[in-house]
């Protein structure tokens, strides 16, 4: 069994301003459709990892990767996975903000949304090189801000991921060029916080 790449939940150009349609159309179609090629090409190597095992389940147990293919999968794996995450948490139709417990976390653990937006911003902003800021769902059920390196993804740390910013060049470039906060701040306009809040509740049971 293969990994196949998610169907892109609207239009390229349907996240514009923020991100603009070529920039989605590169990033998908030959971005993530990139790693999820070469995630299946590493594993063929392998077969009885991929075979019908989530990349979830692959990507929690790294450690159990053969050693010759481990870093592939890391690297690939954490690239199809981490950009799965990413559209879904995008829709050109979001609410500003989030409601219901999902608020109400972010309000007791970072004081308002104000302020978790700007610790969110400032961890994308901060990343040096290629790589992804992440809220994260950790082992005790708390929400924290975690930057990431390269494809690296939380769940190899034990860490449930509920919300991406892809800050690497490719996802901002055509249309920001060197300016990063300002794509890491257009991001905000399209949030699914719909889908990011029942991430957040699969994360806590
Ligand atoms: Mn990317």
């Amino acid at each position: 069994m293969k990994y196949e790449l998610p169907k892109l939940p609207y239009a390229y150009k349907a996240l514009e301003p923020s991100i603009d349609a070529l920039t989605v159309e590169i990033h998908y179609d030959r971005h993530h459709r990139g790693y999820k090629n070469k995630l299946n090409a590493a594993l063929e190597k392998h077969p009885e990892f991929g075979n019908g095992k989530s990349i979830e389940e692959l990507l929690k147990d790294i450690n159990s990767i053969p050693e010759d293919i481990r870093q592939a999968v890391i690297n690939t794996g954490g690239g199809y996975y981490n950009h799965n995450l990413y559209w879904s948490i995008l829709s050109p139709t979001g609410e500003k903000k989030p409601t219901g417990v999902l608020l109400n976390t972010i309000e007791t653990s970072f004081g308002s949304f104000e302020q978790f937006k700007e610790k969110v911003m400032n961890a994308a902003n901060t990343l040096f090189g290629s790589g992804w800021a992440f809220v994260v769902v950790n082992k005790d059920k708390e929400l924290e801000i975690v930057k990431s390196a390269n494809q690296n993804s939380p769940l190899s740390d034990r860490k449930t991921p509920i919300l991406a910013i892809d800050v690497w060049e490719h996802a901002y470039y055509l249309n920001y060029q060197n300016k990063r906060p300002d794509y890491v701040s257009a991001i905000w306009d399209i949030f699914n916080w719909e889908e990011i809040e029942r991430l957040y509740k699969e994360a806590i049971k």
